[in-house]
């Protein structure tokens, strides 16, 4: 595929033929999570725990939009993570030297038919441990006195808390339950039993989930493939006079039509001046002739984000102020991609692009004094304002500290997914700026994987190229003739 692409990139047919082939019919098959990637990752997380732990893993609440509408149910990360498990209202423990060898326990809600002729079919505690891969299930009720229990006959404590001296934990966010749990685990404690630690467990998720296996790569994979070929719909959706929220539905609508069940993050859709808002989500602007087009969207695909930004010329030609500014973020992004591989501090990749745009907005006289001496102040962020690089995966923005104690950045390392994403945003009325160069704003992000010795850009089929960008928009069938 790949030579392909190269072979007929060069001309308009070449990027109809790519987006015929990208359309063909049957669509991939979705791709189905495996429940022993999951088992993996539970077993690896238990060996990492000091000896005489135990976690407690919580799913997401649900949360309430209006009235009686909540939002779509979407699981806590790091409990996805560990369990593969999407529904919610469930608690997971792991106990990695459990005296009954029962080891993944989890309570789950009872099954209630009619609650399920609403809100669809659950799996119960019955059928947990088959369809979770769990060693026992019980109902949620059952939680308490599981954990910790007064033994009449031994006039003992006895569950799964006592015994263990530290108790990881990863509450979901769902502060109800994590109110509750906090008020038993104090009385607990206040009779000097149970774990007298309690640590936050996602420290040590994240840093699993900062080194993707394969599973994970399966799925990024697949976000990044849909999002870039929805990239390519929203090029040939814009046009002079269109709206920003139809090209926002061909590239979400896309995604959707590929199987993503949602967006990573609210679509960024902007035109003309909404080019230079970072976090633009409105959509309701009408594109104009000769401005720029700003896209920063990716799908979410089973549970897995991508993060993906292009700019492009409604019009289909870039002016020659927005080509040099576009030209600029290019450069600092392909730079920043080259050096990327394992043992690259991870911070080299800010640098190296931060110097790139000053460079490259000094010669355009945009910013004055010597290019190092700007970004080492900080100076070049007046126009670039944001940093360029950040952990990708089940979160758009994984948490994985990117700096150690030392404060020394963190090394590169084969697994690593996480975007590079130099921009330049020239609003209306920059001080000392010429006006030919207000309400420019480009970014260009890709989401880029460290491989053994060097990189893959998981979302670079989606054109970065002056001439391939031009030629995309203007393959657009919609387009109205301009000029
Ligand atoms: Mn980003």
């Amino acid at each position: 595929m790949r030579k392909f692409e190269i072979g007929v990139r060069r001309s308009i047919l070449g990027v109809l033929l790519l987006a015929a082939a990208s359309a063909a019919f049957p669509l991939d098959a979705p791709l189905k999570p495996d429940p022993a990637a999951f088992a993996a990752r539970r077993q690896k997380f238990m060996a990492m725990l000091p000896p005489k732990s135990i976690a407690i893993l919580r799913s997401a609440p649900v949360r309430v939009m209006t009235n009686d509408v909540d939002y779509p149910y979407r699981q806590d990360n790091d409990f996805y993570y560990l369990t593969g498990i999407a529904e919610d209202d469930v608690t997971a423990v792991l106990r990695p030297d459990a005296p009954d060898g029962k080891k993944y326990v989890l309570f789950l809600r009872p099954r209630d038919l009619r609650r399920e002729a609403w809100a669809g079919v659950r799996v119960g505690p019955d059928e947990a441990v088959a369809a979770y891969g769990a060693d026992a299930a019980f109902a949620l009720k059952d939680f308490e006195t599981k954990m910790a229990e007064f033994d009449r006959n031994t006039y003992k404590m006895s569950g799964y808390l006592i015994g263990p001296e530290k108790l990881y934990l990863s509450d979901g966010h769902d502060t109800a339950w994590t109110t509750e749990f906090d008020k038993n685990y104090q009385q607990m404690r206040s009779h000097d039993e149970g774990p007298a630690a309690v640590v936050d467990a996602r420290g040590l998720i994240h840093e699993m989930r900062l080194i993707k296996d394969a599973e994970d790569l399966r799925f990024l994979r697949r976000a990044a493939e849909i999002s870039a070929q929805g990239h390519v719909r929203a090029m040939q959706a814009v046009a002079p006079e269109k709206w920003e929220f139809e090209v926002q539905a061909a590239l979400d609508g896309w995604c959707y039509a590929n199987g993503a069940r949602r967006m990573a993050y609210p679509s960024i859709d902007g035109s003309g001046p909404n080019t230079c808002i970072l976090h633009y989500e409105d959509s309701t602007r009408q594109a104009k002739d000769g401005e720029l087009f700003l896209n920063d969207s990716g799908a979410e695909y089973g549970m897995y984000a991508t993060d993906i930004t292009r700019t492009y010329p409604v019009n289909g030609r870039f002016s020659p102020e927005q080509k040099a500014i576009y030209e600029i973020v290019l450069e600092a992004q392909k730079k920043a991609m080259a050096i990327v591989k394992p043992g690259i501090p991870h911070d080299e990749i800010e640098k190296t692009a931060a110097l790139a745009q000053a460079e490259g907005l000094v010669k355009l006289g945009l910013l004055q004094g010597d290019p190092a001496t700007l970004v080492k102040g900080m100076g070049h962020r007046k126009l670039t304002l944001h940093g360029v690089s950040h952990w990708v995966g089940l979160d758009v923005h994984d948490q994985c500290p990117y700096r150690g104690a030392d404060g020394k950045s963190r090394v590169l390392e084969p697994g690593m997914v996480f975007t590079i994403e130099p921009g330049i945003y020239i609003p209306a009325n920059t001080p000392g700026v010429d006006p030919k160069w207000w309400n420019i704003g480009v970014r260009i992000e890709d989401t880029v994987l460290v491989t053994k010795d060097g990189s893959d850009c998981l979302s670079c089929a989606a054109p970065r190229d002056v001439a391939d960008v031009e030629k995309t928009v203007q393959s657009g069938k919609n387009r109205i003739a301009a000029q």
